[in-house]
Formats: C-alpha cells, structure tokens, sequence
C-alpha cells in the first residue's frame, strides 16, 4: 500500500511537473447567468494564449470557479495542494531539474534511467495533492465548479498537450494561488444529478438528465492510481452526430503519443466537470443541457473497460 501510495505521488509529480518545464499558452472565455449560489463574489480564471490569469488568493471552503476558456484550444485546471511551506519556488529549485532530467531520458526511449531519476526528487514532493478543478472546457467557451479548498498553497495548471506533443502547462499554463484562512461565504451546492465513480462501478448516474441548468454532484467513492499514473475524475461532453466515442476514449490517455493533444476528436465539445480528488470527497459543476447525446467519462486509458464512460440522451420535454 505505502509502495503504491509512494508510486502515485511520483506520478502525481510527474505530470505536475511536465507541466512546468518550458513555458506556453491555454485559454478560456466567458461565462453564463450565475444561478444557484449563496457567494456575492465571482471567481474567474481565464486563458487568453496559454496561461492561467485569475486571482491569486481565494478564501477556504466551498468555492465556485468559473473558467473563461477565450483561446482555440481545450482546457482545464486541476488544483495541487502544496506541502506547508512549499510553493512553486520550491518546485523549480528542487523538482523541475529531476523532472527535466527523467523525461528526457524517457523521451529518449530510455524509460529505466528515467523513472530512476525520479528517485532525486524531494521527499516534500510527494505530499502534493490533487484536490479537484474545473474539467475539461471546450474553446470560445466557459464552465464552472465548485470545489472544498483547505488553507494553503496551490498550483493550477493544465497538461493537456499541443499538436506537438507539448504540455500546456510546460508551455506556461499554470499558476501558483494562495487559499487563505477566511472562510468563503458559499455553501455547498444542492445538486439536481449525483453521480457516483468508483473502481467497482464506474460512473454511476442516479438522476435524470433533463433540458435546462443542473447542478451535477460527483461523489468520489474511492480513488486509485490508474495506468496513466493519475487518478479518475468525471468530464461531460457533448456528442455530435459525427463524434466517434472510439475515438473519445482513446483520446483520455495522455500516456499515448495522440491522447489529450489537441485539437480533439471530431465531433466532440468538452462541458467542464470536476478534476480528480481523493477518496471520500465530492465535487460539483454545472451544465445547461439541449436535447442531444451526451456522455460523462474520465480522463483515464479505457475508460469504457472501466464503466467510466457512461452515454445519454437529453430528451425533449
Ligand atoms: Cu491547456
């Protein structure tokens, strides 16, 4: 258990790490009506070439982030909760140069001395943790999520990866923000959908999806270490009638040479959702639904072996 628990924080840091090596751009745009919610203050991040531009401190607990995705890219932002005492400083004085060095021995070919290399990082490293975000959002368009936050420090980033193979988050799409020890007026969401994702049972819908708003809560039943090195979350899309569900699910295993690089499958518009968080907790987001077919999967290789890619249709009224 301590071998896997140690394996994944050295996978966690890998991606988190691919993320900031070089520097590029990410994007996102604006937003709808702000239904739903108790906080008087909106949280906007946004991208305009490939970066992350929001706030840089939000107060602890509930908090409801939109994402403006004004680029012509697909995006996201996964939160990283940092060690106390650790902040992206650290990260580029003692992770960076490991991860540098390891993924190039592995871009090489040589996959052994890479992950060997990955033994220098700092024992620090391995306490980030992966607490949520706003899903995967399509260009020209925003989406929204509510996520519990404790105090600390946090790094945003997207790895989703350019036509040339490059990470976004490489490419400069990240951004370091402080969570505060003030408490957020929010209140958690009522949602209108839960689904559950577990190992056992995959994405598990135990509302109807009707046409209009709905606030979708994704309870988080367990969590482990998938073969792509990072754990599940839950991702809606919206299928058009050339989309090839094939080839979405081939598409949400970054470890492939094709996987989460854009531009994305034919066919295919990325609705927001949440990113992974651990085992026990829960996440919401929010989605106005057209009659139309739709789907709720995972970022993960083989999401339908998995039960994770869950289908449905949206039904006129
Ligand atoms: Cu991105």
């Amino acid at each position: 258990m301590k071998t896997d628990v140690f394996f994944l924080k050295r996978q966690q840091a890998i991606i988190i790490f691919l993320g900031f090596c070089i520097l590029f751009s990410c994007k996102s745009n604006t937003d709808k009506e702000e239904p739903h919610f108790s906080s008087k203050k909106r949280i906007v991040y946004n991208t305009e070439a490939m970066e992350i531009l929001g706030p840089d401190t939000l107060s602890s607990g509930w908090n409801t982030i939109e994402y403006v995705n004004s680029s012509n890219e697909t995006h996201f932002i996964v939160f990283e909760k940092y060690p106390e005492g650790k902040s992206v400083v650290d990260t580029k004085a003692e992770v960076f140069p490991v991860f540098d060095k390891g993924m190039t021995l592995i871009n090489e070919g040589n996959t052994t001395a890479g992950y060997k290399a990955f033994d220098s990082l700092p024992s620090w490293y391995f306490d980030v943790i992966i607490t949520g975000g706003v899903g995967l959002t399509a260009p020209q368009s925003s989406s929204k999520s509510t996520i519990k936050l404790d105090p600390g420090t946090y790094l945003l980033e997207c790895y989703v990866k350019m036509p040339n193979g490059k990470f976004h988050s490489v490419m400069g799409m990240y951004k370091e923000v402080v969570v505060t020890t003030e408490k957020s007026l929010e209140k958690e969401p009522i949602p209108t959908v839960t689904l559950e994702i577990s190992n056992e049972k995959g994405i598990v819908n135990t509302g109807e999806v009707t046409p209009g708003q709905h606030i979708i809560k994704v309870d988080f039943l367990d969590q482990k270490l998938h073969e792509h090195f990072l754990g599940h979350d839950v991702h809606l899309v919206k299928l058009e009638a050339n989309a090839r569900v094939d080839s979405l699910a081939a598409w949400m295993n970054w470890t492939s040479s094709t996987g989460l690089t854009t531009p994305v499958p034919n066919g295919v518009i990325f609705m927001g959702g949440v990113e992974e968080m651990p085992s026990g907790n829960a996440g919401f987001f929010y989605a106005n639904f057209t009659p139309g077919s739709y789907a709720f999967i995972a970022e993960v290789p083989a999401p339908e072996r998995k039960g994770m890619l869950k289908r449905f249709t949206v039904n006129n009224k």
